[in-house]
């Protein structure tokens, strides 16, 4: 894949949803997100790929084979898909790779296959997952967690943005149906294989030979509300020994997750919060803060839990104030199938393996299909920032590996 050809697409969705910041604001279901589903449809149409869009508002983009014939007699499922491709919605003012850069390279390695004359003995499929970051409803993988059944529909239509708008309701005045919500086995059944190329969250490959490597895990990880309640009073007339102040539980917590989590040997950030009242010249009745903790396994994720909660819980029996911690997602690791692994890299000329500490819908996916996932060199590892950014030939790199895999599963 020539890089100008990769610059030419890339340009077509790089404007859509960026602010002032550099970073992107593309939650789903809002402008943006509309924009780039248009897109979509316009590259399926343009390549004349049969589109779906499935009953959770994932996006689908079909190269069907004239006749289906069996690749692979061993394959897991001799007659099934394979589907490539990621996620459009961003972190708030995160960067332009994380997530279209995968979408992009699936539909630029169709054109490569195509133009090398490869003919698909199974369907090849793009797809775009909707609300992976949980960057408005707060869940993240959202989209490819409801097609695998693991999210109640109902609690996922009542989850709100910060503005307090539902998913059914955002979803409804994008035109969209959320009763269809729900677990969607059929369509699993029909994918032999899903392989998600995504730019590498670290840097790894900085340096290295290849621009691209294969995934090895994904590490447990997950996000919990903590509600830390005190008592509101006024900041001047109240007395010191009088106050029962949340938010010194609040700064505890931060210090705490952080020092959990260095101990136990995994990582942990506390980076949204919300106060109420949140008024200057008052001290606050809540805090509630979100924590999102990683670790390279499920006993070292447990320690950093345990002690967070011990610790904060201590020092709020010292604050007088009282503290709530709440699990709003829980991924546990993923290893993803070795068999698939191993071939990739092979193909890949022994590209490197390494894990990753970020989620994704290929974590989720990986439990019902054999899923692989393939990262582009990201030369300063920055993500879910404005700075994420990988050269125009690297991610030419990338497109050209991902067809090669492809080719292998499917033509
Ligand atoms: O948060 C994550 O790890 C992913 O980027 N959604
Ligand atoms: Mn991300
Ligand atoms: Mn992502």
């Amino acid at each position: 894949m020539d890089a100008d050809e990769f610059r030419r697409l890339w340009n077509e969705i790089e404007p859509v949803g960026r602010a002032e910041s550099g970073g992107y604001l593309r939650y789903s279901w809002t402008e943006p997100d509309l924009d780039l589903r248009t897109w979509f449809h316009t590259q399926s149409k343009r390549r004349g790929l049969r589109y779906e869009e499935d009953r959770n508002g994932n996006l689908y983009a079909w190269w069907d084979p004239e006749k289906e014939q069996v690749v692979d007699p061993d394959a897991p499922h001799p007659h099934g898909a394979v589907l490539t491709g990621s996620h459009f919605d961003s972190v708030p003012h995160g960067g332009a790779y994380d997530g279209p850069l995968g979408i992009v390279s699936g539909f630029l390695a169709v054109d490569q296959l195509r133009a090398d004359g490869a003919i698909p003995k199974r369907a090849i499929g793009v797809a775009a997952f909707t609300e992976e970051e949980g960057g408005r409803f707060g869940v993240p993988c959202l989209g490819s967690r409801l097609m695998a059944g693991v999210i109640d529909p109902d609690r996922a239509r009542m989850l709100t943005d910060p503005d307090g708008v539902t998913l059914a309701e955002a979803m409804s005045s994008a035109g969209a149906e959320p009763d269809l919500l729900g677990p969607d086995p059929e369509r699993l059944e029909r994918l032999a294989a899903f392989i998600e190329l995504h730019i590498e969250q670290g840097r790894t490959l900085d340096g290295s030979e290849s621009p691209v490597a294969v995934a090895s895990a994904i590490w447990p990880h997950g996000r919990w509300r903590v509600t830390f309640t005190g008592e509101a009073d006024h900041a001047g007339t109240t007395r010191l020994p009088d106050r029962r102040d949340p938010m010194l539980t609040f700064a505890f917590a931060v210090l705490a997750a952080r020092k959990e989590a260095r101990l136990a040997g995994g990582v942990a950030t506390i980076g949204r919060v919300e106060v109420e009242p949140n008024a200057t010249n008052a001290i606050a009745s809540q805090v509630t803060a979100w924590l999102d903790a990683r670790a390279p396994d499920d006993a070292v994720l447990g320690e950093i839990l345990t002690g967070f909660e011990s610790k904060v819980s201590e020092r709020a029996g010292r604050d007088g104030t009282s503290v709530a911690i709440e699990a709003e997602s829980e991924t546990p690791i993923v290893e993803f199938d070795a068999s698939l692994r191993d071939r990739i890299a092979a193909i890949l000329g022994g590209a490197p393996v390494l894990p990753t500490a970020a989620g994704h819908d290929a974590g989720v996916l990986s439990a019902h299909v054999p899923t692989a996932m393939l990262f582009v060199r990201n030369p300063t590892g920055v993500s879910h920032a404005p700075g994420e950014a990988a050269s125009d030939a690297d991610c030419a790199g990338g497109v050209d590996a991902l067809a090669a895999v492809l080719r292998d599963l499917a033509c």
